[in-house]
């Protein structure tokens, strides 16, 4: 299969690089593109180089698929594009998530809504597939009322900037801030940009994402996104009420039996998810599993996951992966 990889120098495009090739997707031809000072450059994939093409250079190659990581206004622009000569897109950007035509997917929860129908398919943003897919099996049997989710998210999020940026605070070196504020030995309540409502976007992904993609509009939700300056992964408190009754021992059951869940819960040994142990890994990470005594049908858990790998790339080649599988390209 003819793959494009939009974004490939990026720091997704290149877990997106790495994952393709650990999984061993069925690439008869790689085509990396990033933007036009990156054109003639290189990536490396399975050990050998690959020149970056152009976008145009990309679209005239007809692709059978296109994994997008490369900025909102990017895949605008050019998604449509590659729609128009048959490619399907899988867009890692916010760009068409909350597109009432596009299909916003986590391959474990509704992968069986895909169609060869559908050419620009949103992946969704990494906070709000390490919730959902643990949210989901529990969803199905005790039916979420209530969400109150707050996060510690990983500077990786971010991009390269944010990285140097702590890596020079670290070294007390100066250089160009990705934050309006140091983040070694911080956390800042503000992750993406202030929307008019006085949440931030990624607190309104939170909200908006998880209704569409457990299929659900009457789940109230409400989120504080905090960075913090860790590089292994997102971490989420999420406070959890159901419509239900629920039994501990079954959510843990639940959660046990769930695709791409690992349950990391046992205070006798200290073992609950942390972003050092996520690192590098395609699961979702869940502990610290006990009731809210302080409201009914009330659930605590800790979720983390690597938000470059199921947040981000992982799950978009998963995508890939089921579209190739079913014949949808
Ligand atoms: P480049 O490396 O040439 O800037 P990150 O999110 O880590 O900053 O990465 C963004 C990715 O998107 C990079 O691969 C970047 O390429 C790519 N990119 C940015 N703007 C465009 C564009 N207009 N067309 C294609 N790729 C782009
Ligand atoms: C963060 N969630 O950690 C963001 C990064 O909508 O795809 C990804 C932004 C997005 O800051």
């Amino acid at each position: 299969m003819k793959v494009a990889v939009v974004g490939a120098t990026g720091m997704v495009g290149q877990v997106m690089l790495q994952v393709l090739a650990e999984r061993n997707f069925p690439i008869t031809e790689l085509i990396p593109v990033a933007s036009e000072r990156s054109v003639g450059k290189t990536v490396s994939y399975k050990g050998k180089e690959y020149t970056i093409s152009s976008m145009e250079d990309a679209i005239a190659a007809r692709p059978e698929i296109a994994i997008f990581s490369a900025g909102g206004d990017t895949s605008l622009k050019f998604a449509p594009k590659f729609a128009e000569v048959g490619t399907t897109v899988v867009d890692n950007s916010s760009a068409w998530r909350m597109d009432p035509d596009k299909k916003l997917i986590v391959p474990e929860i509704n992968a069986s809504e895909l169609t060869a129908q559908d050419k620009i398919i949103a992946n969704p943003n990494c906070s709000t597939i390490q919730m959902v897919l643990s949210l989901a099996p529990l969803h199905k049997k005790y039916k979420v009322k209530r969400l109150v989710i707050s996060t510690y998210q990983s500077i990786t999020g971010t991009g390269v900037k944010a990285v140097q940026q702590l890596e020079n605070e670290y070294n007390d070196e100066k250089g160009e801030m990705a934050y309006n504020y140091p983040i070694h030995r911080n956390a800042i309540p503000a992750c993406d940009v202030f929307t008019e409502n006085g949440y931030t976007k990624e607190e309104m992904k939170l909200v908006n994402e998880t209704q569409k993609i457990l299929g659900d509009r009457s789940i109230a939700v409400t989120a504080t996104a905090v960075r913090i300056p860790v590089v292994g992964g997102h971490s989420e408190a999420i406070n959890v009420q159901f419509e239900n009754e629920f039994d501990l021992a079954d959510v843990r059951k639940l959660l046990q039996a769930q695709d791409g869940v690992t349950v990391q819960d046992n205070p006798d040994t200290n073992t609950y998810p942390m972003p050092i142990y996520a690192h590098g890994k395609d699961d979702v990470f869940v502990g610290r599993i006990r009731r809210d005594f302080s409201q009914e049908n009330t659930l605590n858990m800790w979720v983390v996951a690597d938000n470059l790998r199921k947040g981000a790339a992982t799950n978009a080649v998963q995508i890939a992966e089921y579209l190739s599988a079913q014949g949808l390209l």
